[in-house]
């Protein structure tokens, strides 16, 4: 039995945040039905196309273990479906634009009068207030959320990053919010409505940073490299480069190899406990009882000259022999690993963390399995649906659609066609 097993989600989201959370209650074992524009679908399937007519990546590797199911809710019978759906469903998950579920005529008091334990759950880019009806993609999150103004150098332009926390991130915390208004309704026998701003999850993501804003007052941040380097500190939060976000400096340094391979380096972290080891490992076992490198508070106005004399060391090993000899001493670090290293990382494949799956018009590809591990219910990553492929599925199996009322449907333009076809 899986952990959220009997439990279905009607999916209405598109894009990266919504399907993101959808995919994770799905690895969690929940019946996700994910509805579709007919002919049309998730935007995603067609972008960033590497095959021709073929699911995008994009779309495939958000899209796991769900069932697609065609639905024009703007039809007149297309509604009707939709609300016999909401009857029948747990959750209502959506992150459509501001206000389009209401112009499509579901708001939240239609959706409850309709089934009064959905829980109806939403991403939108801004809570309320200024910016509540602004349409937001992932690296306007990281913007507005803090991420872009404390990511990269002290003296480049705000960096976004390669993780997405602006969408999956808010969709992690979404699903988490589910999760425990599933748990509220044991008790309660009621839904609720649970939403979450990108702009929300991403300085939640950043707190590290709004806290360093708060010490600021009190004066230099001087774990930041800026400070040994004598570059006074204004009144916000600076870009710290590489800088360690917490109370162990660390820096990324250079490897054997790093003049040709942009991936020849190591995240190094000086931990005041193993200090003396870091010492004897580069060989300057005489900072251990200099007073200017033998205590953290003393090291920190010299960091630039302690991180320069580690990647000396660094410089003479590859990241890999690196990360061998530092973890045999209980030294933190990790090998910078480029995305052709984790694609071809076999632990990674053992813990299903990557898993390889086969489409029916794609052929195989790769994907990100569940990084939540359960020991009692184990995700087993499924395909992504072709658009449409279980619209009569559904409609009989949830619905109790007879043929009758399926020709009805299909007559109205409501499901489209769908494509059974390419999947057997
Ligand atoms: N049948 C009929 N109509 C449908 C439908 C269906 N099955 N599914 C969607 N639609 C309609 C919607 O009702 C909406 O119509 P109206 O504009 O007439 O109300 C229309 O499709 C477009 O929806 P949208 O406004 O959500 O889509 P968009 O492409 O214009 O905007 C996005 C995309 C992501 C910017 C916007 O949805 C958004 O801001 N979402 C919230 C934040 C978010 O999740 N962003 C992350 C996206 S990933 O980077």
């Amino acid at each position: 039995m899986t952990a959220l097993d009997g439990v279905r989600i009607l999916d209405f989201t598109h894009v990266q945040s919504g399907p993101t959370c959808t995919q994770l209650l799905a690895w969690l074992g929940a019946d996700v039905i994910k509805v579709e524009r007919p002919g049309v679908g998730d935007i995603t399937r067609g972008q960033l196309r590497d095959l021709p007519d073929a699911d995008s990546l994009y779309f495939t590797m958000l899209n796991s273990n769900k069932r697609s199911l065609t639905l024009d809710t703007k039809n007149p019978e297309g509604k009707k479906v939709l609300e016999k759906l909401i009857g029948s469903c747990d959750v209502m998950v959506e992150n459509f634009a501001p206000g389009a579920l209401d112009r499509m005529g579901f708001s939240w008091d239609r959706i409850q009068e309709i089934n009064p334990r959905i829980i109806l759950a939403s991403i939108k880019g801004f809570g309320p207030g200024p910016y509540e009806d602004c349409k937001v993609y992932e690296n306007v999150a990281q913007c507005t959320g803090g991420a872009a103004s404390t990511t990269g150098f002290r003296d480049g332009p705000p960096l976004v990053t390669g993780a997405q926390i602006g969408d999956s991130g808010t969709g992690l915390h979404l699903a988490l919010g589910i999760v425990a208004a599933l748990y509220h309704r044991t008790n309660t026998g009621r839904g609720q409505r649970v939403t979450a701003a990108m702009q929300d999850g991403v300085l939640n993501l950043c707190r590290v940073k709004l806290r360093d804003q708060q010490r600021l007052e009190h004066g230099p941040l001087k774990e930041y490299s800026q400070y040994g380097e004598g570059v006074p500190f204004d009144d916000t939060v600076p870009r710290a480069g590489n800088d360690s976000g917490g109370g162990q400096p660390g820096w990324i340094l250079k490897c054997k190899g790093w003049e040709t391979d942009p991936n020849a380096y190591v995240y190094f972290i000086t931990q005041a406990p193993v200090w003396e080891k870091i010492c004897d490992v580069i060989g300057k076992p005489e900072w251990k009882s200099d007073p200017d490198y033998a205590t953290a508070p003393a090291r920190l106005p010299r960091l630039k000259e302690v991180f320069d004399t580690i990647e000396a060391w660094t410089m003479t090993k590859d990241k890999f022999e690196v990360m061998e000899i530092c973890n045999a001493n209980d030294i933190p670090c990790g090998p910078i690993l480029s995305m052709k290293e984790l694609a071809e990382e076999p632990s990674l494949r053992a813990t299903g963390t990557v898993v390889e799956v086969d489409h029916p018009t794609r052929g195989k590809y790769l994907t990100v399995g569940n990084p939540i591990k359960l020991s009692d219910s184990p995700t087993e990553v499924v395909r992504s649906p072709l658009l449409g492929e279980h619209s009569e599925e559904i409609l009989r199996g949830v619905l109790g659609f007879d043929d009758e009322t399926l020709e009805q449907v299909r007559s109205s333009g409501a499901i489209g066609e769908a494509r059974r076809e390419a999947a057997e």
